[in-house]
């Protein structure tokens, strides 16, 4: 069974790679002629790690194609997801898997609703990779990833390409727990390093901002029915920010970069989902109030 990847970035491109070198059938799927042509250009996908660099020369088509897609990683930003899958709709077998990488949540429902006829596996990841040039992927640390449809506890038979490949996985019935876990790590973390434009151990110097929010964060947790999401959050975020300490957040490498960043997914999800449960949460909006500002400051999207 071939695995099409949409978004031959950072993730989508370490995924490919090594499902490619475990002879695993992949195919990228780029976003137009141009792209391809660049992508043909360099011979195909290199992956560095550990120093080394190899290329990988995966076959790859645009959107256009008219091949039927079984497998699909979408691999994009949560921005993008919902576009990227009308746009590959027509292509989908009925009964197509599709697995979401996106971080945050509100993407992955939006997607499920535009295919409804296809089995969306959502995805967290806590793997590391950025893109050093085009179609030029650095895998830059170690993580796991989780993966799962809520409610169902038997894993598919596929995940056997992800174990040939050494992608370390986990199958779960509870994927929302680890995406709502890990929204709440990153809205306690990101937006205070892009505000206080320090690296993740700069917070140390703010531990009232953060217990606030990880105490708000735990009551949203709580009342949308995650209350194991929300056990010990103030502890773990200690936790990341000590064992990420000289580490810039991935907002805040976005900021700094002028990219626009995944505000709508993260923080600006949690204080949708807050104010649907009647919740007031004042550190939470403020928290948005002040990021959104920070980032028109600097021509970036607000949402
Ligand atoms: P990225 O920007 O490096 O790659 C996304 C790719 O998708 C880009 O190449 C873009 O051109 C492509 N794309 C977008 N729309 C497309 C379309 N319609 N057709 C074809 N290609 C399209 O992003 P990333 O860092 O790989 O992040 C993907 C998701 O994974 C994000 O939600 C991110 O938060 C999450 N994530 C990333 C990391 C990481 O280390 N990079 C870690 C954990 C989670
Ligand atoms: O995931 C992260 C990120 O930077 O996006 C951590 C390191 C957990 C900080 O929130």
């Amino acid at each position: 069974m071939t695995w099409h990847i949409l978004g031959a970035g950072s993730l989508g491109g370490l995924w490919a790679a090594r499902l490619a070198r475990a002879g695993v059938p992949v195919r990228l799927v780029l976003r137009d002629p141009a792209a391809l042509a660049r992508y043909r250009a360099l011979g195909g996908l290199t992956l560095v790690e550990e120093g080394d660099s190899h290329l990988y020369p995966i076959p790859a088509e645009t959107h256009a194609t008219d091949t039927p897609i079984q497998r699909l990683l979408l691999a994009c930003k949560a921005y993008d997801a919902e576009a990227a899958a009308a746009a590959l709709a027509p292509r989908l077998a009925p009964g197509a898997e599709i697995v979401l990488l996106q971080n945050g949540l509100g993407s992955q429902d939006a997607v499920a609703a535009r295919l409804p006829r296809a089995h969306c596996i959502f995805a967290s990841s806590t793997e590391g990779a950025f893109r050093e040039a085009d179609f030029r992927v650095v895998y830059a640390g170690r993580g796991h990833t989780w993966l799962g449809i809520q409610g169902e506890e038997q894993a598919p038979a596929w995940l056997d390409d992800l174990r040939a490949a050494g992608i370390p996985h986990q199958w779960t019935a509870d994927i929302l727990a680890k995406l709502w876990r890990k929204l709440a790590l990153n809205c306690a973390i990101n937006p205070l390093t892009v505000l206080h434009d320090c690296r993740n151990g700069g917070l140390r110097a703010w531990p009232g901002e953060v217990a606030e929010l990880c105490a708000e964060l735990a009551a949203l947790l709580e009342h949308a029915g995650q209350a194991e999401a929300a056990e010990d959050l103030h502890g773990e975020v200690l936790r990341v920010i000590d064992g990420t300490a000289a580490n810039y957040s991935s907002m805040h490498q976005d900021v700094a970069r002028g990219r626009r960043t995944e505000i709508a997914y993260l923080l600006g999800h949690a204080c949708t989902q807050a104010e649907r449960l009647g919740l007031t949460l004042p550190g939470l909006d403020d928290l948005l109030q002040r990021l959104r500002e920070h980032l028109a400051a600097r021509g970036l999207p607000v949402t």
